[in-house]
């Protein structure tokens, strides 16, 4: 990966290589961590980072959940986002953690040391321009989206990932370019790191937040984006069938923007290319995002 400049790291800003754990650093074992991810845009008057405040309160809301004594409040680490991103120059992307360091062994949590980082990387498209533009072919994976009953799977937890990871790379490895989990009752829950949405007879369904999914705040615009736009758009359980059977399928994510979906599981999504309305409200987001839809500058952060 290409160094940037400077990584915020507890409070002060280190040099890329300087930015170092221990072997036994809790969260290496244990998983014992959350993360956020944040794009920054270009705008007319320079850079913007989008939903700062909402990414932050749910770092701070996975820090609560998994008990971390977080050194920082919100405002403070809203702060240290935006100068990570005026000391790093040219990045599009933002990685804020929290993890349990020290160097320890055992299983124990409590009163090991919090370590928070803020990494900002240049990181482009996330799933490649060409599929970003012509649509991913995904492929329903064989591990389940881990549920409420086992992690707390609306939480951004390091050790949940594993899942995520094994999923992909099952994907990646039959041909496809995302993999696709269900839940404990076999619908669909969403993709390794995007949500998802279906189309079908006008109406956009996209599972909901009980589903054992992350709620994702690129979910959330579209959602207000889509309702904005005269969509109706339903939170609701979505089975395997009707994902199969949609005209449109596309996927959500900070890294990942707006992805069409033009192929489940070798079964062609509608006429298999990127539909009408992702083509719309992918358009809708990215004038958002850079500034020109105005009715949302409240989800723009200035740097
Ligand atoms: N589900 C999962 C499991 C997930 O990881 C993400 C974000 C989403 C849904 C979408 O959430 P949001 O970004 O708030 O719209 N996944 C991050 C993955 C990046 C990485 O590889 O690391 C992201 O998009 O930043």
């Amino acid at each position: 990966m290409k160094p940037t400049e400077k990584i915020w790291m507890n409070g002060e800003f280190v040099a890329w290589k300087d930015a170092q754990v221990h072997v036994l650093a809790h969260a290496l074992n244990y998983g014992t961590g959350i993360f956020e991810g944040l794009r920054v845009y270009p705008n007319s008057d320079g850079k913007a980072i989008f939903r700062l405040k909402d990414h932050m309160k749910r770092f701070m809301e996975g820090a609560k959940v998994m008990a971390f004594d977080m050194p920082y409040s919100q405002e403070e680490l809203c702060e240290a986002v935006k100068e990570t991103v005026r000391v790093n120059g040219e990045v599009d992307y933002l990685k804020p953690c929290a993890f349990l360091g020290g160097e320890w062994v055992g299983l124990n949590p409590i009163g090991v040391p919090v370590t928070v980082t803020i990494t900002a990387i240049h990181m482009g498209s996330y799933l490649g321009k060409e599929i970003q533009e012509q649509g991913a072919k995904i492929a329903t994976s064989s591990w389940k989206r881990p549920w409420n009953m086992a992690a707390p799977a609306g939480a951004k937890v390091n050790g949940i990932y594993v899942t995520s990871c094994l999923a992909k790379m099952e994907a990646v490895k039959q041909g496809a370019n995302e993999a696709l989990m269900l839940n404990a009752q076999g619908n669909v829950a969403e993709c390794s790191g995007e949500n998802i949405f279906i189309l079908k007879r006008g109406k956009l369904y996209t599972p909901k937040t009980t589903d054992s999914i992350l709620e994702g705040i690129t979910r959330n615009s579209i959602m207000q984006l889509a309702r904005d736009m005269g969509y109706e758009m339903i939170e609701s359980e979505v089975s395997r069938l009707e994902a199969y059977t949609a005209d449109e399928v596309f996927m959500t994510g900070t890294a990942a923007e707006i992805t069409p979906v033009t192929m489940i599981d070798h079964r062609p999504i509608g006429d298999g290319v990127p539909g009408k309305v992702t083509r719309q409200l992918q358009q809708a987001f990215h004038d958002v995002v850079t500034g020109r839809d105005e009715r949302y500058a409240d989800w723009l952060d200035h740097v």
